[in-house]
């Protein structure tokens, strides 16, 4: 059946089809969370973040939320539908049984918990203490797809239990250094131990009927292999980047932009061996160009790398960030059109174009690109 705007219907099955549906993040009461485990690893060593905490200044999130808006209209004018979180209070504490935190993150990025698989959402079980609520944001949109549309599955992975038996207590240390961060990613030596499945849904790219899932920070092993067996009618691919000092998420790594290209991060090469399947398969893999930054905006987890963390409209169309000249140039010469999209001022929140979207509907079926 056709996609039409009166009828709500879930379905993507890759990250290029024509766009149709799509849920755009909010800024609202955005925190800076206390210290754990995992968020701490992925903070960079000479950060302006490190021993920070709290509500993000509320200029911050008034700017944040202005471009997360005028991405949402520019998105609404070319007619694709645009749905919003509800964000709930993130200054709220969280205690489960197993852990406490005092505060929450926020929901500007729906990428990182929601995994549109074909008809199906997934929530994703996360692997950060003040993300483990992240889902009830998206509750009330989940909630009326499921009453709209009768092939939704509405899935959650199962809750992790979060104790420090989930992370390695060396990647505790304050000053761990560039040089061993490296040397353990080349390890796959991550902060995440294998206690319990954890996958982030922005680890997983979606290529039809293969998954493709980034082994790092966020997702382990028995995450991967969770997703293996929930989905058995896809391949479950693992891949890692061993020039990562921080690997959370796949979106500023690796981009595919259309059947037979993706963009690599130059700086976090996928191995030789891991390249042989893209290849044998065609799939052409290319250097993503320089970021137009030197270094993120302020009170960022995320590297100047989100330059590549874009959104594809469709074959010939992609959003990418307006003061990404390099990449915007790039695109064109790989024969896309480009929408520049002003969102460096909302990076801070959780990332990029590709970070504070999650698919909802595209237009094509489930095909088999490495057959
Ligand atoms: O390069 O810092 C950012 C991904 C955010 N979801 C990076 C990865």
């Amino acid at each position: 059946m056709n996609w039409s705007p009166d009828k709500t219907q879930v379905k993507s099955w890759n990250e290029w089809d024509t766009l149709r549906h799509v849920i755009v993040g909010k800024a609202d009461d955005c925190h800076i969370p206390p210290e754990e485990p995992a968020l701490d690893a992925k903070v960079p060593e000479d950060s302006d973040m490190r021993g920070q905490w709290g509500r993000r200044p509320q200029e911050t999130i008034d700017r944040a939320n202005e471009l997360l808006d005028t991405f949402t209209d520019t998105l609404r004018k070319r007619g694709i539908r645009v749905d919003r979180p509800t964000p709930t209070d993130f200054s709220k504490p969280v205690t489960t049984p197993d852990f406490h935190t005092d505060s929450q993150f926020g929901c500007m990025p729906p990428r990182d918990v929601l995994l549109t698989v074909g008809h199906e959402i997934l929530e994703a079980t996360m692997s950060y203490r003040c993300r483990w609520f992240e889902y009830l944001c998206y509750r009330p949109l989940m909630q009326q797809y499921w009453e709209e549309d009768p092939n939704f599955r509405h899935e959650a992975a199962p809750k992790p239990r979060l104790t420090d038996a989930d992370y390695h207590d060396d990647y505790l240390s304050e000053a761990i250094g560039i040089e061993k961060r490296l040397q353990w990613t080349a390890e796959k030596h991550f902060v995440t131990t294998e206690e319990e499945p954890l996958f982030d849904a922005a680890d997983v790219l979606r290529f039809g009927k293969d998954l493709i899932v980034q082994h790092g920070f966020t997702t382990n092993l028995k995450g991967i292999e969770w997703l293996r067996r929930h989905f058995p009618d896809h391949r479950v691919r693992a891949v890692n980047f061993p020039g990562d000092p921080y690997p959370i998420h796949i979106d500023a790594t690796f981009t595919p932009l259309r059947p037979g290209l993706i963009l690599n991060n130059p700086n976090r090469r996928l191995p030789d061996e891991q390249r042989d399947y893209f290849k044998k398969n065609d799939w052409e893999i290319v250097d993503a160009a320089q970021p137009a930054h030197n270094t993120p905006p302020p009170l960022c987890y995320s590297s100047t790398w989100l330059s590549m963390n874009v959104l594809v409209l469709d074959l010939k169309t992609v959003c990418v960030e307006a003061s990404e000249v390099y990449q915007m140039e790039q695109m064109e010469k790989l024969g896309m059109e480009v929408i520049p999209v002003e969102l460096r001022d909302a990076y801070a929140f959780g990332g990029g174009l590709h970070c504070c979207t999650a698919d909802v509907y595209r237009d094509g079926d489930c095909e088999d690109y490495f057959p």
